[in-house]
C-alpha cells in the first residue's frame, strides 16, 4: 500500500504542475551541402570572394543561432564525412573509409537513434553512401553524386530511381516541405536535407545562369602560390585551377571537332582570353604560346563565378525551409543545423576540391539555431568536428547516446557551447585522417595528423594499406608542421626548423597519444 502511495507520488512528481510547460520534443532539420567552403558563406565575414560571397539565408542562422569557427571534419571526402555524421565515430570505427566504401546496412546511426525514441525520420537529396538509407521513414536521394539538372531519385518505391523534371536542390527541398506537410504533427521529427551544390561541376540554377558574367571575381592571395617550402606531395597534386580542369565540363567551352594537344589548349586560352580576360576577337587571335598565369587566373573567373552560383540556389533553399518553419510557427521548436561535408577550395593554393589537411578544406561550416539551448548572435572558437553533430542534437533532443560498444560515439555534445560554456578541460585538439592514399583523380597520399588551436601537424606515412580506390604504390613518408599564428596561410611547413623542434617533439607525442586513445593505430 505504502509503495503504491510512493509510486503514485512519484508519478505525479514528474507530471508538469499546472502553468508550467511539459518538456518540449525539439524537431531537428539539418540541411547539409556538398563542398561549400567558409569563404564563401557571407555570414564567415569577408573572405578574398568579397560582396560576390552572398548567402542572406545561411547567414540568419548565424544571427538567430550560434556559428561554429573551428568545425572540422576527420577525414576531408565526401562517403566518409557523412557516415561520420551520421555515426559520430572515426573512418576506423564506422568502416567507412574512402569514396569506395558502403555504409553496411546494419549499422545505426543518427536516424535509428531519433526512430527508436518516437520520432519521424525522413531524407532528402544527395545520400553517397552507396547502400540504401535505413533508419529513415522517407527517403529519396540521388544515385551517387546525382545530376544538377533533372536529377534522378532512388526511394522505396523507384529502387532503380525515377528522373524528375527541375533543378536538384529546388526539387529536394520541395520533397522536403511536402514531407513536413504531409507528416504526423503529434510527433517530433528529423529532417536531413542534403544539398547537391555547390560539388563539381558547379552548374548554377537557371534563374544564376550568367550572373556576374560582366564582373571580375576578387582572387586569393594565394592563387599563385608555388607550393613552395612545403611537402613533395603537394607538388603532385592534380587540383590546379585551370591545368587540371576539363575543358567542356569544368570551363563551359565548346572546343572544335579535331583539335588535340597544344593546338586545342591555344584555342582553350584565346577563348578564356575573350571571356574573361577583356580581349577582343583580334587581340586573342593573336595570342600565340599559352601564358600559364593568365590561363589560370581566367579559369579562376569561370570557376569562381560558376561556384558561387551554384552556391547560391543552396542558400535560397535555407530560405525556403526557415520561412516554412517559421509559418508553421516551428520555429520555436526547431533545432536547426547547417553545415557541408567538408570544406573546399576557391582558388587558395591555385587549388579547387578538398581532401588534404589544410585549412580551407579540413574546416567545416557550422550554424546551429536552437531557441531555448543556443545563445542567438554569438560564435565559438571552441574545437568541434563533424563526429560532434550526432551527439549534440540527441542530446539537445533529450535522448540518450548510445551505449552499445558499436555504436558509442568518438565525437561529444556541443550543447554546453552553444549555452556559450567552453567546459574546463575541451578539446585541445582535432585529429585528422585521410584514407584514400593516391586515388586516381586528386592523389593525395595517405596522412594523419592533428590540429591544435595555434598548430598544425600533418605526416603522410606513405603506406597505401588496401584501401578501395586507392593507389597500391607506397610513397616516401614526409611531415609538415604550421605555424598557424605566424602563417595561418599555410605556406612554410617548419617542420624541419630548429626553432620548431620542441614544438614538433610535443606535437608528435600528442598525435601518438590520440591515435592511441581513439585506437588508430594502423
Ligand atoms: C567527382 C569529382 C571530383 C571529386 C569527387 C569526390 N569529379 O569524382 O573532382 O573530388 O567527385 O567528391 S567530377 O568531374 O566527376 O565532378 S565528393 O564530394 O564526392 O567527395
Ligand atoms: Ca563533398
Amino acid at each position: 500500500m505504502r509503495r503504491a502511495l510512493l509510486a503514485l507520488l512519484m508519478t505525479l512528481a514528474a507530471l508538469p504542475l499546472p502553468g508550467e510547460e511539459a518538456p518540449r520534443r525539439r524537431n531537428v532539420v539539418v540541411m547539409f551541402s556538398d563542398d561549400h567552403a567558409l569563404s564563401a558563406i557571407s555570414a564567415y565575414g569577408r573572405s578574398h570572394l568579397g560582396d560576390f560571397a552572398r548567402t542572406p539565408n545561411i547567414d540568419r542562422l548565424a544571427k538567430e543561432g550560434v556559428l561554429f569557427r573551428r568545425c572540422f571534419v576527420h577525414n576531408s571526402i565526401c562517403t566518409p564525412s557523412r557516415a561520420g555524421v551520421l555515426t559520430g565515430r572515426h573512418s576506423h570505427r564506422n568502416g567507412v573509409y574512402t569514396l569506395a566504401d558502403g555504409m553496411d546496412v546494419r549499422r545505426r546511426h543518427l536516424a535509428h537513434f531519433f526512430r527508436d525514441a518516437g520520432y519521424q525520420t525522413a531524407l532528402f537529396g544527395k545520400w553517397h553512401l552507396h547502400t540504401e538509407p535505413q533508419g529513415f521513414d522517407r527517403w529519396e536521394v540521388f544515385r551517387n553524386q546525382g545530376e544538377y539538372e533533372n536529377p534522378v531519385y532512388l526511394s522505396p518505391e523507384h529502387p532503380k530511381g525515377r528522373q524528375e523534371s527541375g533543378y536538384s536542390e529546388d526539387l529536394s527541398t520541395r520533397k522536403a516541405l511536402d514531407w513536413l506537410a504531409a507528416r504526423d504533427a503529434s510527433k517530433p521529427f528529423l529532417l536531413c536535407l542534403h544539398f547537391k551544390a555547390p560539388h563539381r561541376n558547379w552548374i548554377p540554377a537557371p534563374r544564376y545562369r550568367g550572373r556576374f558574367a560582366a564582373d571580375t571575381i576578387p582572387e586569393p592571395d594565394t592563387l599563385m602560390d608555388d607550393l613552395a617550402n612545403r611537402s613533395v606531395a603537394i607538388t603532385r597534386n592534380t587540383q590546379t585551377i585551370g591545368e587540371d580542369f576539363r575543358l567542356r565540363e569544368d570551363l563551359k567551352l565548346e572546343p572544335p571537332a579535331g583539335l588535340k594537344g597544344p593546338a586545342l589548349r591555344l584555342w582553350a586560352f584565346r577563348e578564356l582570353g575573350k571571356r574573361h580576360g577583356g580581349l577582343t576577337e583580334a587581340q586573342a587571335a593573336k595570342l600565340e604560346a599559352v601564358d600559364e598565369t593568365r590561363f589560370r587566373r581566367w579559369s579562376y573567373q569561370q570557376y569562381a563565378k560558376d561556384y558561387l552560383n551554384a552556391a547560391q540556389a543552396v542558400d535560397d533553399n535555407v530560405g525556403r525551409v526557415l520561412d516554412w518553419l517559421k509559418a508553421a510557427g516551428l520555429e520555436g521548436d526547431t533545432v536547426v543545423v547547417y553545415s557541408s561535408d567538408q570544406g573546399f577550395y576557391v582558388g587558395e593554393h591555385g587549388f579547387y576540391d578538398k581532401r588534404w589537411m589544410y585549412e580551407e578544406s579540413q574546416h567545416m561550416p557550422l550554424l546551429i539555431r536552437a531557441p531555448g539551448a543556443a545563445k542567438a548572435g554569438t560564435e565559438t572558437r571552441a574545437l568541434a568536428m563533424n563526429l560532434d553533430f550526432a551527439p549534440t542534437l540527441l542530446d539537445l533532443c533529450g535522448i540518450d547516446a548510445p551505449t552499445r560498444e558499436e555504436e558509442r560515439f568518438d565525437g561529444v555534445s556541443l550543447a554546453p557551447l552553444l549555452r556559450g560554456e567552453t567546459p574546463a578541460g575541451w578539446r585541445d585538439l582535432v585529429y585528422y585522417r585521410y584514407w584514400e592514399h593516391n586515388s586516381h583523380e586528386h592523389p593525395v597520399p595517405g596522412c594523419y595528423g592533428i590540429r591544435t588551436a595555434t598548430h598544425k601537424l600533418i605526416h603522410y606515412h606513405g603506406r597505401p594499406l588496401g584501401m578501395k580506390g586507392a593507389d597500391p604504390k607506397p610513397t616516401a613518408p614526409e611531415w609538415e608542421l604550421f605555424d598557424l599564428v605566424k602563417d595561418p596561410k599555410e605556406l612554410r611547413s617548419v617542420h624541419a626548423d630548429p626553432a620548431y623542434a620542441e614544438i614538433l617533439a610535443e606535437l608528435k607525442r600528442r598525435l601518438e597519444a590520440e591515435r592511441a586513445r581513439i585506437g588508430d593505430e594502423r
